[in-house]
C-alpha cells in the first residue's frame, strides 16, 4: 500500500473501532493521536481535530483515559521565549466550527503515565462534552517527535517542556 492507502486504511480503522458519537451535540473527533514516549516519561500528549455540526457551540470540559493517573486538557503558551504548559477548563467548538488540539496548542495531556505509549500502538480516550456527553476514540501512537497525525518528523519534543499547573 502507498503512503495515502495506508492513511485512509487507518482512518477507516479509527471509524470502524471508535464509537463516534454523533448524538446530542452534533460532535466528531477526527485524527486522534500521539507520540511514542520513552520508556522513562512520566507523561504524554494526545492531538486531534473535533468538529461540531451542530447549530450550538459545545465544551470540551475534560478528558479521561485508564493510561495515566491524570488525563488533562493543556494549552501550551509561550512565556519569555519558553514553552509552557496549563491546565484549561473548556475548550469551546463553536457551531458550525472546530478546535484543533495540535502540538504547541491545545492538547490532551496524560500525566503520571502507567506504561509507554508504543509506536503503532492505539488507545481509547474519552473526550467529555458539555452538550455531547462522552465520546471515546482510539488514539493512534505515531513515532516520537511526530507533528501530525501522519506521523511527519517534527523537532518539538512535548516531553521537555514545563509545566505550570
Ligand atoms: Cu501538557
Amino acid at each position: 500500500m502507498n503512503k495515502l492507502n495506508t492513511f485512509l486504511a487507518a482512518m477507516i480503522a479509527v471509524y470502524a473501532f471508535s464509537p463516534i458519537s454523533a448524538n446530542a451535540g452534533d460532535i466528531m473527533v477526527m485524527e486522534p493521536w500521539a507520540r511514542a514516549s520513552s520508556k522513562m516519561a512520566k507523561s504524554a500528549a494526545a492531538f486531534l481535530v473535533i468538529h461540531n455540526n451542530g447549530k450550538q457551540a459545545d465544551t470540551l470540559i475534560a478528558a479521561e483515559s485508564d493510561m495515566s493517573k491524570r488525563t488533562e486538557v493543556h494549552e501550551s503558551y509561550m512565556e519569555k521565549d519558553i514553552m509552557m504548559m496549563r491546565h484549561v477548563d473548556t475548550v469551546v467548538i463553536p457551531a458550525g466550527g472546530m478546535a484543533t488540539l495540535k502540538p504547541g496548542g491545545y492538547h490532551v495531556m496524560f500525566m503520571g503515565l502507567k506504561k509507554p505509549l508504543d509506536m503503532g500502538t492505539t488507545f481509547p480516550l474519552t473526550l467529555v462534552f458539555e452538550k455531547a456527553g462522552k465520546v471515546t476514540v482510539n488514539v493512534k501512537v505515531q513515532k516520537a517527535g511526530a507533528m501530525g497525525a501522519m506521523g511527519s518528523k517534527g523537532s518539538m519534543d512535548h516531553s521537555k517542556m514545563k509545566h505550570a499547573h
